[in-house]
C-alpha cells in the first residue's frame, strides 16, 4: 500500500514508518520538523543522538534497498497538504503530526493556542485532503486515552451505551481531558467523527495510552537509525523519565501521591497497532476508535519497578514524591477496555523485569548527553 506517515520524523513515526517500509509498503514521511525546534526552544535535546531525516532515510536506503520519500511542510498549510496528496495519492494517512506534550500545551496562553491551532486545524486540513482528493484513503489519527481523563466508571472503546428517561442510546464516551493539548485530541476526535458521518470517508482513532521503549528491530539496524528519546519534564513521558532519572543518580519524581494510573504500551506495539489498523480499515462513515495500550500502571508503581531494576545494576535511586505541577486525580479508579486491537491480533509486549531492564541498559549507553537542569517540572497547570 501507499501510506502516508505523517510525524514519520518523530518518536512514535519513525519506527513506525521504518516498519511499514521493511513489510514491504511504499512509504511517504511528511513532517514539518518543528519537534526539532521545540528542542531548541526548550534547550534540550533527545537522550539519543538522532540524525537529521535526510541522513536516517538515505541510511535506511542503503541497508534495505528501500525508499522512503520525504515531504518537509506544515498540515497547517492546506496548500502544500494537497499537493503532497496529489502527487502521492495514498491508500492509508496515518496521523502523528501534531504537538504532542501537556505540559507545553500549559506553559502559557500562547502556547496553549499554537497546540490547539497546530493540531486542530492541522487535522481538519487532512479530513478535508482526504474528502477533496483522496476519498478512499483511510485515516489512522493518533488519539489519546487522556482525552476520556480519570472517570469513576469503566472507560470504553470509544462509546458509551445509555439508557436515559427510559430511552436509550449508543452515544461517544463522555471526554474529560487534563490539560489543552489532551483537549485539542478531543476536538480532532469530534472533527473527525463530523465528517465522516458528513461525508462518508473512513477514519481510525487510536485513543494511545503512555508509550515506553525506544528501539525496535529496524531502529536498531544502524546507529543513524536510532530512535529518539524523550527524558526532560515537558516531553519526557513518566517511565523513559525515570530511567533517565535512575541512569544519572538523580530521584525519581513522582508528582503527588503516585496514584494516577493510566494506559501503557511498548513503541513495538505502537507499530504493530498501526499496521492492525491499516490491514484492517475502517468503512466508510465509520468513525472507528480503538484503545490502544496493553496494561495500566500507576506512577507509584512503574517507579518502584525502575528502582528494583536499576538496583540490580548497581544504582540506588530514591523514590520522592514532589509537588504536582498538574491538575489531576492522585488516587482513583481505573479500568479501561482495551480489547479491539487483540481481537485483531495485537501480541502485546508486556512490561516484564527484562523488558524494563533492557531499555535501562539503552538509557545508560547515552547517559553523558542527559542535561539534568531538564529534569525537574517548572510548568505549573494552576
Ligand atoms: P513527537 O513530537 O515525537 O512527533 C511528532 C512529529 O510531528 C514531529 O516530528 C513533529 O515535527 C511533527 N509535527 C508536529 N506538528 C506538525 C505539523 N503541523 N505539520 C507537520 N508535522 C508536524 O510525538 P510522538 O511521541 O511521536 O507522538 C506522535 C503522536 O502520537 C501524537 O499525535 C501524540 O499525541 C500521539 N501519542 C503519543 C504518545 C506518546 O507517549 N509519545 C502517547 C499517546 C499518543
Ligand atoms: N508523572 C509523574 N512524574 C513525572 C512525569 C509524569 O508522576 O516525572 C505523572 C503525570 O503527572 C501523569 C502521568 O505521570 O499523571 C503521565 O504523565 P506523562 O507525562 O508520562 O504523560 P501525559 O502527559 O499523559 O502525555 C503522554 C504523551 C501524550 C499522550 C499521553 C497518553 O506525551 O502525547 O497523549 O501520554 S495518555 O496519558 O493516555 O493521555
Amino acid at each position: 500500500m501507499k501510506i502516508i506517515v505523517a510525524g514519520g520524523d518523530g518518536f512514535c513515526g519513525w519506527p513506525t514508518a521504518l516498519y511499514l517500509s521493511n513489510q514491504g509498503h511504499d512509504v511517504i514521511i511528511l513532517d514539518s520538523l518543528i519537534r526539532r525546534k521545540w528542542d531548541q526552544e526548550l534547550h534540550s535535546n533527545s537522550l539519543t543522538p538522532i540524525a537529521n531525516l535526510d541522513q536516517r532515510i538515505t541510511r535506511w536506503q542503503e541497508l534495505t534497498g528501500k525508499k522512503i520519500k520525504t515531504y518537509i511542510g506544515d498540515l497547517n498549510h492546506y496548500d502544500f497538504l494537497r499537493e503532497v496528496l496529489i502527487q502521492t495519492k495514498p491508500d492509508a494517512f496515518v496521523h502523528f503530526a501534531e504537538q504532542r506534550s501537556a505540559p507545553y500545551s500549559m506553559i502559557d496562553r500562547e502556547h496553549a493556542v499554537f497546540t490547539q491551532v497546530n493540531n486542530v486545524v492541522g487535522t481538519l486540513n487532512v479530513l478535508y485532503g482526504i474528502k477533496e482528493i483522496v476519498p478512499d484513503c483511510h485515516l489512522i489519527k493518533l488519539g489519546s486515552m487522556g482525552e476520556y481523563g480519570t472517570p469513576n466508571i469503566d472507560i470504553e472503546e470509544g462509546y458509551l451505551n445509555v439508557i436515559h428517561n427510559g430511552r436509550e442510546d449508543t452515544i461517544p464516551y463522555p471526554k474529560q481531558p487534563g490539560s489543552f493539548y489532551h483537549l485539542s485530541k478531543v476536538h480532532d476526535s469530534h472533527n473527525i467523527m463530523f465528517a465522516t458521518k458528513a461525508w462518508k470517508i473512513r477514519a481510525t482513532d487510536l485513543n494511545q495510552g503512555v508509550v515506553y521503549g525506544l528501539h525496535t528491530k529496524e531502529t536498531l539496524m544502524d546507529p543513524m537509525l536510532v530512535n529518539r528519546l524523550d527524558y526532560d519534564a515537558v516531553f519526557g513521558t513518566v517511565l523513559n523519565r525515570f530511567l533517565a532519572q535512575a541512569a544519572v543518580g538523580q530521584n525519581l519524581t513522582v508528582y503527588g501521591k503516585g496514584g494516577q494510573t493510566r494506559g501503557f504500551l511498548n513503541i513495538m506495539d505502537t507499530i504493530r497497532c498501526i499496521e492492525l489498523a491499516i490491514d484492517n480499515p475502517a468503512k466508510h462513515g465509520d468513525f472507528r476508535v480503538f484503545n490502544q495500550f496493553t496494561e495500566e500502571f500507576s506512577v507509584s508503581d512503574l517507579a518502584k519497578k525502575v528502582q528494583e531494576v536499576a538496583r540490580a545494576k548497581g544504582f540506588d535511586p530514591h523514590i520522592t514524591h514532589i509537588e504536582n505541577p498538574r491538575i489531576e486525580k492522585e488516587d482513583h479508579y481505573y479500568h479501561a477496555a482495551h480489547s479491539k486491537l487483540q481481537d485483531l491480533g495485537l501480541e502485546p509486549h508486556l512490561l516484564t523485569y527484562q523488558v524494563l531492564s533492557d531499555i535501562f541498559v539503552s538509557v545508560l549507553e547515552h547517559k553523558d548527553r542527559l542535561l539534568k537542569d531538564n529534569l525537574l517540572p517548572n510548568i505549573r497547570w494552576a
